[in-house]
Formats: structure tokens, sequence, C-alpha cells
């Protein structure tokens, strides 16, 4: 065993003491800082109209990685809590579908603490608005109509009165479609109830009657056609706010127009996948869902898109359609293989 002298003993515990102060100052030196907090939303103004989805994102961090829980509440100016959601990791989005919110403004404060009780908050203001609803009414000479047993709305757009619904007629059939006398029909998951909600998809010459003349009756009731390539251009120029009746616009093919899309769209969450819908308004009150379309019998892209047949070939095997889609507010034009099952949306003559 080795043996020290007293005074090197005491000079080893003097090293001792100084060194043990100087960590604990050291410690005292770095000092805790507190996390940061930001929020943002996707709309622009943070004005929504009521049924639209309020997107938040949340991003926080701290200097020394020490991130506690956070909490978010959603509450009523001058009213009551509607919401408290806590926050576990980082960045965090948080969808709020506001179609039961009264209109108003209502405020979002977050805030999210570290390990040593440092916090971080946020705050912010969001308005609901109330929609103007549809700025078109139903057809005055035909508010609804029934069909082979559906009653159909109707709504007035411009000077043309179309189905407010896609069309559901014809018995429900898993095989192809053919000209037997019998109008067949595809439905999401092969579910009727699907049908009554979306509508029915239908090939081309199915939906025509194997008629293959542009504007004919096709499936639809007496009185009414399959709309044709220029009447869905007539639709669009009368929807969208920005580009109205410029025909260089709305012949060409591909994405067009600013806002049409969104105005012809049902808007919130029930028939349209989200977070993707915000912007859809539903002004026309055209009512469009996202009924998705068929390569066979069964359904694909349900409640992320629409597709809509006219009865304006463009040649032997092709169609013109429509689709509209989850986050684009414009409209899609193309030709389409005629085999492909779409919507049908019925135009009065
Ligand atoms: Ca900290
Ligand atoms: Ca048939």
């Amino acid at each position: 065993m080795t043996s020290y002298s007293t005074p090197v003993l005491f000079f080893l515990s003097l090293t001792a003491v100084f060194l043990f102060a100087t960590c604990q100052k050291k410690e005292k030196q770095v000092e805790n800082r507190p996390p940061t907090l930001s929020l943002s939303f996707d709309q622009a103004g943070k004005e929504y109209l009521q049924s639209d989805t309020v997107r938040m994102v949340l991003e926080a961090s701290d200097p020394e990685g020490e991130l506690a829980e956070g909490v978010l509440t959603i509450v009523r100016i001058d009213g009551p809590g509607i919401r408290t959601e806590y926050l576990n990791g980082f960045p965090q989005t948080i969808f709020w579908e506001t179609h039961d919110a009264v209109d108003g403004l209502y405020r979002i404060n977050a805030s999210v603490a570290d390990n040593l009780n440092e916090y971080a908050q946020v705050t912010d203001t969001v308005e609901i608005v109330l929609g103007d609803g549809p700025l078109n009414a139903p057809c005055p000479d035909v508010p609804q109509l029934t069909y082979e047993g559906q009653t159909y709305n109707t709504i007035k757009i411009g000077t043309q009165c179309w189905m407010a619904e896609n069309l559901n007629v014809g018995t429900l059939s898993n095989n192809t479609q053919t000209n037997n006398g019998v109008i067949e029909k595809y439905c999401v998951q092969s579910n009727l109830d699907s049908c009554l909600v979306y509508g029915g998809l239908y090939t081309w010459a199915e939906a025509m009657q194997y008629t293959g003349s542009e504007g004919g009756q096709g499936i639809c009731p007496p009185g009414w056609h399959i709309p044709t390539d220029a009447d869905w251009m007539a639709l669009e120029a009368e929807v969208d706010t920005k580009y109205g009746d410029d025909p260089s616009i709305w012949i060409a093919e591909g994405w067009r127009g600013t806002n049409v899309g969104g105005r012809l769209k049902t808007r919130g969450p029930r028939y349209w996948e989200m977070p993707f819908n915000t912007g859809s308004s539903n002004l026309s009150g055209f009512s469009l869902k996202g009924a998705g379309w068929a390569e066979s019998s069964s359904a694909t892209s349900v409640r992320s898109e629409n597709r809509l047949w006219s009865s304006s070939a463009s040649d032997a095997e092709n169609a013109w359609i429509r689709s509209y889609v989850l986050a684009e507010m414009a409209s899609w034009r193309s030709t389409s293989t005629m085999d492909f099952a779409y919507s049908v949306r019925c135009i009065k003559d």
C-alpha cells in the first residue's frame, strides 16, 4: 500500500475541492435554453369556409434536445374551448374539420416545454366564415326529377340545366357491359349503396346505349342527354371566375381554369379523401363527389377522383372526358379509351 505524507494529502484534497468547484461553476454557466415553437396554416389569411379542414403544422425544437409533451387548444373567442390536442413528436400536423364549428374567430394556442420546464408558446387566430352557399338554384321548371325509381336534384348553371348528382341507373353487374338491352352498372365495392352515393360507373358504349351519337340520350332520362364536349366547356366557362368563355382556354387539353374544379366539387371530407380537399367550395351547386372510376368492374381512386363522360367521341375507340381530383382546382380535359367505366352526368336538352 502506498503511503503519502500529510502535506501531499492536503494538496490532493485541495485540488479535488478546486476541481469540483470548477465543475459546479461550469455547469452553472451552461444555461438551459427554452425550446422554440412555430405554427403554420395551409390557407393564406387563415380564413376558412365552414366545413373546410384547417390544416396546421407545429414545429418545435430545443437547443438541448429535451422536448417534453406539448399541448394545443382551439377556443372560440368569447366561447368555450372546443378541442385540446396533446403533441408528441414534431413536426406534427393537426387537422381540424370545421363542419360543426359556428362561424366566428377561433384562437389557436400551442405550447411545448423542455425537461426543465422552460417553455415556448404560440398563439394565432383563425376565422371560420359561412360559405355563401351555392350561387345557383335548382332548374325552375324541374327542381327534381324521378327516373327509374331514384329522385335527382337539378341545378341551373348559366343557361344549362344539369342533374346535381351522378346518374345511378341500371342493374349492378361485375361482368363486361354489353349491348344486351339491359343497362348495366358498376358500383364501388360492388355495393348498391355506393351507387346511391356516387352514381354508377359505365363504359362509354353502355352509357351511350350503343348509338355513338354526340348529344344522344344514352342512359339519361327522356328529354336529357349525355353532355357533349361543348356542353362541358360551356359549364367550365360559366363556373370559372377567371377565364370566362375564352374558347382558347377550354379547348386545350390537360388542366384548365383556375377554380372551376373547386367550385364543382363538394366540400369537406365526406366524399373526398382528406386533407387535400381544401379550397373546394361547391359554390356552383354541381356537387361532384369522388366516385372513382373502373378499368373493369372494380373501382379505384374512390374519394380522390371523379371522371365523367362526354358524348363526343374523338375517334373510333376514344371519347372526350373530364376529370376532377383532390388538391386540384382546375378541370382536366383529355380523351380516354371507351372501355373504362366512368360517371355520367345528364344535362337537359
Ligand atoms: Ca432546453
Ligand atoms: Ca348493357
